[in-house]
């Protein structure tokens, strides 16, 4: 909630400033006199101080000079991954207390609701990159939690690539640009990821799903989530309880076609940011349901692979999600650098009733984040950034340091102190009933044991999960993967490299390994030897998305193209089909500014041809009438609009005068290709049994 506070001016008139909640100052839009940070007001925002008209600047002219040093200053270090995110204020709702499994406090009271703010990312690629390169996607919420900040610093995807932290850094030089040629920017297909990553048989499961449609989201929206390790609750009794967090977008899971999110990176770069943004701006708030996996120490020992391995995953089908609650996001950043890039999530912010469990990866990353957000906010007190304070009360005895913001009163800066005896202010006190206290036994329940660096013997199974990925797609997905593998090897120039990755996928599955083989040109080799033997596994239908791909339009966009004599009936109504199924209606015309119907009215298009390609739609409809359809066979945007509308197996409604059109662009009839009334409900779907006939894939 904002305050405002009137503070005398210079001049002995009041201007306001707006102290947000965690108090800082920022000046309101309605602020009329432009000043310096030191509150003096500038005359000439124009024109430097000259010594003379044709003389050089003074340095004495301290509007200048304090402008461009602040300038000079205004970018800090970027992330070292995740460099590129976007974010949105929200709410958590909780549906269903988990008092018996946990006293976390945000967990107790069904229907109460707190405050998050949730930022999506792309790993590999820097801050200015694009929103839809093939990577994967962070998924970091926080949780302004009554009881303290809770992180819950995910990603798009169950498992990761490696099993320990100390292989991080490997990892994330490995994939990021090449150290001396400084690209490929956003992408893992070139060399030296493609040689740790054949050199590290671990990789292979989180290589299976980097390399399928999980990587290509549609939306930001339409992304699952999950905390990945295995965390730990404890209740009010002392009793714990292992958990696996997943986030379930409500308007379902949904990707792109390889050749579409290429398309689009071109169409427009910020895709993703742009679709986050307008969504929340428009009130077409992004929902997802939170679900627990949860589990006890019998539970994970009576499965094959270690709950403490990071790059495996218990399938729901084993053990069903419990749905406790749900997010939405509500409220966009008012502004981009002081929450989207200030944000600071370290998954060591946890909260009572939460605790972490042994998984190494885990472990490691509770040291990371805290240091890294010093090295990028340049402080220890980055806490006290408005989006990373807490919305609790905060109080110890921490002083001082760079950017203090606080002003701490009295002289209890230590404990113990006996100031309160003296009638001075004494400070805040430790609360062993309330406080957090670390659950005494570890998910492995080992006693402490001798120093060692190794691994526990499960984690060497690195195939048979891989292969439950496989299994467990369409055939279509699996033509994607199998597809993405040939495309990124194609693009290593170091043999042996590709030779390896393909005897470790020949754990995984025989067909894909001769598919990749065969399309990358190459003899198959033997099997990379297994460390362990593969256990076999029911097939997981909901690591799918195609089997659970929801048919609605809601949250889609079709885009309509028009010309002049479109028929205007025909439009309107199409426009409100659209909108009742809860989509979009976006109109591309090849001039924006005025189009003429069929009954003389003139509209405005929303967007125009040449920069609205049919890739920023999930279905298209074509409004022509044969004069328009005779003008636009001459355009290479329309043309390309409908090729690419087919390519990318989207529905494409049209009015007969169209058909010329569609000859044009190859279309074929199948169950997409529609008449207007038809669109709605068709465009709620893609046609995936069309690809083989417009693309060969591996
Ligand atoms: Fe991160 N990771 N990570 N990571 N990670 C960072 O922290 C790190 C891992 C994830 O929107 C950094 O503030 C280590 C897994 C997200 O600001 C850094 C290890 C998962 C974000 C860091 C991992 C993640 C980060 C860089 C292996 C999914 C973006 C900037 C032990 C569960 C958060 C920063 C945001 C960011 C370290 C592995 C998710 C360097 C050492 C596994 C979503 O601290």
């Amino acid at each position: 909630m904002d305050t405002f506070d009137t503070t005398q001016g210079k001049g002995g008139e009041t201007h306001q400033q707006v102290h947000h909640e965690g108090g800082e100052h920022s000046p309101t839009r309605e602020s009329a006199h432009l000043t310096t940070n030191q509150g003096i007001r500038v005359s000439d925002n124009q024109n430097s101080l000259k010594a003379g008209a044709r003389g050089p600047a003074l340095l004495e002219d301290f509007v200048l000079r304090e402008k461009i040093f602040h300038f000079d200053h205004e970018r800090i270090p970027e992330r070292i991954v995740h460099a590129r995110g976007s974010g949105a204020h929200g709410y958590f709702e909780l549906t269903e207390s988990l008092a018996d499994l946990t006293k976390a406090d945000l967990f107790q009271r069904v229907g109460e609701k707190t405050p998050v703010f949730t930022r999506f990312s792309t790993v590999a690629g820097g801050a200015g990159s694009v929103d839809t390169p093939r990577d994967v996607r962070g998924f970091a919420v926080k949780f302004y939690t009554q009881a303290g900040n809770w992180d819950l610093v995910g990603n798009n995807i169950p498992v990761f690539f490696i099993q320990d932290a100390i292989k991080f850094p490997d990892l994330i030089h490995a994939v990021k640009m090449e150290a001396d040629k400084a690209y490929p920017q956003a992408g893992s297909a070139h060399d030296t990821f493609w040689d740790f990553a054949s050199l590290m048989p671990e990789t292979t499961h989180m290589l299976m799903w980097a390399m399928s449609d999980r990587t290509l989201p549609r939306s930001l929206r339409m992304m699952e989530g999950f905390g990945i390790h295995t965390f730990v609750m404890v209740n009010a009794e002392g009793k714990e309880s292992f958990v696996k967090f997943h986030w379930r977008p409500k308007l379902g899971a949904q990707s792109t076609l390889w050749e579409e999110a290429l398309k689009l990176q071109a169409a427009d770069n910020d895709y993703h940011r742009r679709d986050l943004y307008e969504a929340i701006d428009t009130g077409n708030f992004p929902e997802w349901e939170l679900g627990l996996q949860v589990f006890d120490q019998a539970f994970a020992d009576s499965q094959p692979y270690d709950v403490l391995d990071s790059t495996k995953l218990i399938p729901e089908e084993v053990l069903p999600l419990r749905i406790v609650g749900r997010m939405v996001l509500d409220r966009n950043p008012d502004n981009f650098f002081a929450e989207t890039e200030q944000v600071a999530y370290c998954p060591a912010n946890i909260v009572p009733g939460i605790d972490f469990s042994n998984d190494p990866l885990l472990q490691g990353r509770l040291f990371s984040y805290l240091d890294t957000q010093k090295s990028r906010l340049g402080t220890a007190n980055f806490h006290q950034i408005p989006v990373n304070a807490p919305k609790c009360p905060m109080h110890n005895f921490q002083r001082d340091g760079m950017m203090q913001m606080q002003v701490p009163k009295g002289r209890a800066n230590y404990e113990p102190n006996s100031l309160a005896a003296q009638g001075e202010e004494g400070g805040p006190r430790e609360c062993p009933a309330t406080g957090f206290t670390s659950f005494e036994g570890r998910a492995d329940h080992d006693e402490q044991g001798p120093k060692l660096r190794v691994r526990p013997e499960l984690f060497a199974d690195h195939y048979s999960q891989a292969r439950l990925f496989w299994i467990s797609q369409t055939d279509n997905e699996r033509a994607h993967i199998a597809s993405s593998f040939v495309f990124e090897l194609s693009k290593v120039g170091i043999a042996p490299v590709q030779t390896r990755t393909v005897a470790n996928l020949r754990n995984v599955d025989e067909d894909l390994t001769k598919r990749v083989a065969e399309g990358l040109g190459i003899d198959v080799p033997d099997a990379n030897p297994a460390a362990r033997a593969l256990v076999d596994m029911d097939a997981s239908p909901a690591l799918s998305i195609q089997k659970k791909l929801k048919a609605t339009l809601e949250g889609r966009q079709v885009g309509i193209l028009i010309h002049d004599g479109s028929d205007a009936e025909a439009l309107q109504a199409l426009i409100k089909a659209v909108q009742d199924a809860g989509g979009k209606a976006v109109v591309v015309a090849p001039k924006v500014g005025k189009t003429t119907l069929s009954d003389g009215t003139a509209v405005k298009a929303d967007g125009q041809l040449a920069g609205s390609p049919s890739q920023i739609f999930d279905a298209v409809a074509l409004v022509l009438s044969e004069e328009a359809t005779a003008a636009l066979l001459k355009e290479s945007a329309a043309v390309q609009f409908v090729m690419d509308a087919f390519g990318h197996l989207k529905a494409i409604g049209h009015t007969p005068a169209a058909q010329a059109l569609l000859d044009k662009a190859g279309v074929v009839p199948d169950a997409g290709i529609v008449a207007l009334k038809d669109l709605p409900k068709a465009g709620a779907k893609r046609y995936f049994d069309r690809e083989p006939g417009v693309r060969t894939l591996a």
